[in-house]
């Protein structure tokens, strides 16, 4: 009797880890712009750095926004990048298989509507996720010609092996993208970056792959510009 009881036991555990593993939890992602007046300076002075409205989703494919080392799939990322329009990206990004959730964040803490990121402000937004699942998300370095900020490609696990929560200051897992699809001008200075470009999606065509950016032109430390926090509720 005692031994059928221990096997009963044995076989229920992995089963109560699955149920533990399965519970949701609701996440507050908050990213902000931490960048000073001389985070960036060009030949005429400081340049003010700006992030843009973005798109996030939670996923359990590999790939959900950009494949690194490969020409951008025209799903919506050029817009994001060089225009800090996420409406694209966010509409193909919700058609696609191995997605949770997924939106846009557009409206800074405070403000009435959307609008870019400026510096001393944050964007938050909430999703709820169990077990298994990752977050990625991206928003435009302006002002640049294509750049973006984002977790890698594959995106940031929500849990660890134990079925805990990730919790806390995230900014080390976010890197400066270069989408490939425009040519990189000095930042805060080439006329075809937002926001001083004459309309969306002006700037001599790349051809490129996406790749973290290196073009010869100096940028400051991901963690002088942005800071990204996830927080379980
Ligand atoms: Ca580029
Ligand atoms: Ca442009």
């Amino acid at each position: 009797m005692r031994l059928l009881s221990l096997m009963a036991l044995l076989l229920l555990l992995p089963f109560e880890g699955l149920s533990q593993s399965g519970v949701p939890t609701t996440f507050l992602i908050r990213i902000e712009n931490i960048s000073v007046e001389n985070t960036l300076q060009g030949p005429s002075g400081n340049i003010p750095l700006l992030l843009a409205p973005g798109v996030w989703a939670v996923h359990t494919s590999t790939r959900p926004l950009f494949a690194s080392g490969l020409a951008d799939t025209g799903a919506g990322m050029e817009a994001l990048a060089e225009d800090g329009n996420p409406s694209l990206l966010s509409a193909s990004v919700d058609n696609q298989s191995g997605i949770v959730s997924s939106g846009v964040f557009n409206t800074p803490v405070g403000e009435a509507g959307p609008g870019p990121l400026l510096p001393d402000r944050a964007y938050e937004f909430v999703f709820t996720a169990t077990s298994g699942t990752k977050l990625s998300f991206a928003t435009m370095f302006v002002q640049s010609n294509d750049l973006f900020y984002a977790p890698t490609e594959l995106g940031i696990a929500l849990f660890d092996s134990r079925g805990l929560p990730l919790e806390g200051d995230i900014t080390s897992l976010i890197r400066l993208w270069d989408a490939g699809t425009e040519v990189n001008q000095p930042p805060g200075i080439g006329l075809d970056q937002a926001p001083r470009q004459a309309r969306a999606n002006v700037g001599q065509a790349e051809n490129g792959v996406v790749r973290q950016v290196s073009d010869g032109y100096s940028y400051p430390d991901v963690d002088e510009v942005i800071r990204v926090t996830i927080t379980p509720q």
